[in-house]
This record gives C-alpha cells, sequence and structure tokens, in this order.
C-alpha cells in the first residue's frame, strides 16, 4: 500500500463513504449565490469541478458521462434541430449536441459563476463549445425558462446536480409535464438520475415519475469513475421513439453520417447501457429478469 500524503479533496456521499484524490493544487474556492464553486487540479483526473462538496466533472473521464447523457438519445432521433439543456454549466454536454447538425442548442444554467469559472479553467472540456455559433447561453433557472419559451424542443438533457437537494425540482412530476409540453411529437428527454448504489430511491422515484407522463421510459447506465459509486444511472423519456429499439444499423448510418466521434459510446454500449442488473430492474418494477 502506498504511503498517503499530500493535499487531499474527498466528496463525501454519506456519513459512511467518501472518494478521494490527491491534489497537485486548489484553483478556485468561492460561494456564489447558489453554491460553493470548487476547483482543483488532481493528480489521477486532472482539473475537476466540484458543487457543494460534489464532483461535476473531471477533465480525465468526463467523456464517459457526456457522451453517454448526450448520444443515445440524439442517435435515436431521425432530426433533431433544437435542443435545451437545464444545468450542464461546465459545457462538456453542450460541446456533444454540437457535433449533431441541431440548428439550435439552448444552454440554461443558473449559476453564471459556473460557466464563467468553467469558460476559463475547463476549456478543454467544453472545447470552446459556448462561442458557436449555433448555441445560445441563458442564465436563469431551466423550470421558469421552460415555462416561459413557446419554442418546442425535440430533445431536452438536464445535467444537472444529484438528485437530491436543490435540484429535486427538476425531477418532479409537474417539471416532466412542463417538459412533455414543450417536446415536439418526436421529442425525448435524458437526464442525469444518481448512483445505483448510493441514490437507489432517487433513481426509482425519477423514472416512476417520468413513467406517469412519458408513454416510453428507460434507465440506462454507465460507470464514471469519479462518481460515487462508478455506476451511474441516466433516465429517458420519449413520446414516440423506443432508443434500444432502434436499429443498431440506423444508429451507425447516423453516427457516419453526422461525423460524431466518440471514445466511451459506440453502437455495442449503447446496446449494453440499457441492460439493467438484476436489482435494479426490481428496484424499477420489472422483475422479469432471467
Ligand atoms: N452533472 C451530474 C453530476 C453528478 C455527480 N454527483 C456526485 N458527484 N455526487 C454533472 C455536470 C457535468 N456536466
Amino acid at each position: 500500500m502506498p504511503e498517503k500524503k499530500g493535499l487531499w479533496q474527498t466528496e463525501y456521499i454519506n456519513t459512511d463513504y467518501g472518494q478521494t484524490y490527491r491534489l497537485k493544487r486548489k484553483i478556485v474556492s468561492e460561494k456564489s449565490p447558489y453554491q460553493k464553486i470548487e476547483l482543483v487540479e488532481t493528480f489521477e483526473f486532472g482539473k475537476m469541478l466540484l458543487l457543494d462538496g460534489a464532483v461535476q466533472t473531471s477533465e480525465k473521464d468526463e467523456f464517459i458521462y457526456h457522451e453517454m447523457l448526450v448520444h443515445p438519445a440524439l442517435l435515436t432521433h431521425p432530426k433533431p434541430n433544437r435542443v435545451l439543456i437545464i444545468g450542464g454549466g461546465d459545457g462538456g454536454a453542450l460541446r456533444r449536441v454540437l457535433e449533431h447538425p441541431v440548428e439550435e442548442a439552448i444552454l440554461v444554467e443558473m449559476d453564471q459563476k459556473v460557466v464563467e469559472l468553467s469558460k476559463v479553467y475547463l476549456s478543454s472540456i467544453s472545447n470552446y463549445a459556448f462561442d458557436n455559433k449555433r448555441a445560445t447561453i441563458i442564465i436563469d433557472d431551466g423550470f421558469s425558462f421552460l415555462k416561459r419559451e413557446k419554442k418546442k424542443f425535440d430533445l431536452i438533457i438536464v445535467d444537472s446536480t444529484d438528485p437530491v437537494g436543490k435540484a429535486t425540482v427538476l425531477f418532479s412530476k409537474d417539471f416532466y409535464q412542463l417538459a412533455f409540453s414543450s417536446l415536439n411529437e418526436e421529442g425525448m428527454i435524458v437526464t442525469q438520475s444518481g448512483s445505483v448504489f448510493y441514490q437507489l430511491d432517487e433513481v426509482r422515484q425519477t423514472f416512476f415519475n417520468l413513467k406517469k407522463i412519458f408513454p416510453y421510459a428507460y434507465v440506462y447506465l454507465a460507470s464514471v469513475p469519479t462518481y460515487p459509486g462508478s455506476l451511474w444511472s441516466f433516465t429517458l423519456g420519449s413520446k414516440l421513439h423506443l432508443p434500444p429499439l432502434i436499429p443498431l444499423s440506423v444508429k451507425k448510418e447516423r453516427m457516419i453520417k453526422r461525423k460524431i466521434k466518440t471514445r466511451y459510446y459506440n453502437l455495442e454500449v449503447d446496446l449494453a447501457a440499457f441492460a439493467l442488473p438484476t436489482f435494479l430492474k426490481e428496484a424499477l418494477g420489472e422483475t422479469n429478469s432471467s
């Protein structure tokens, strides 16, 4: 066992478990009107953004989360033109959305400071997506924005903090109802929905809430090393299309046509992501596991 020395940063998911990183340096630590924002540089994961002590993204593994948040839904849609991202102030999801031939991507982030700091310190994650002509950045609360917005979307992506605390409204039935009426008839919503080990109740609640509003709802998974417990859930609601049932050849054709380059996502991963372990199927009330 190597000896523990130097400066460390720990995320505590509850009173009994944490994930810890040795730091090269602390870059920023400040309070915005909404939350504590920290930027650190770790030895293992490069630069990392934390909000209220929870790791949001890191240079080394951001591609896993962002590709899996964006591509399964966007490759399911035959012609996505207008996409809304709620949260995602680091720009990693925006960058992946803009790889598709969308006409407009609107990012609504509540905390201006997160966007400002990400532009300065995390440009390797956003890859300058904020400057793209097809991108619009709005500083607002996602719920109020959607209430006001009249024009419909093809996809709504919720790239929020955990489904606990101040973000819970974005996982509510009321929010999904509003999202449903803000989507075109082929529309979809996809949300990060937390850790299947440490937030299983929240994953279930998200899935059940979505299922009450959307005709089709799916949970799918990816392993994100910097998120507590690694195994991370995404929940997708759809009006018409069934993402895991779109033939891989169709998704492949779209990937080639749209020139989507990935490091984690591929068609086999897409297929496998919708296969759920038995404990999760049972928690979601789908007990037909073999
Ligand atoms: N959004 C999801 C982060 C959840 C991580 N949770 C945690 N560490 N407890 C991240 C925003 C990235 N664009």
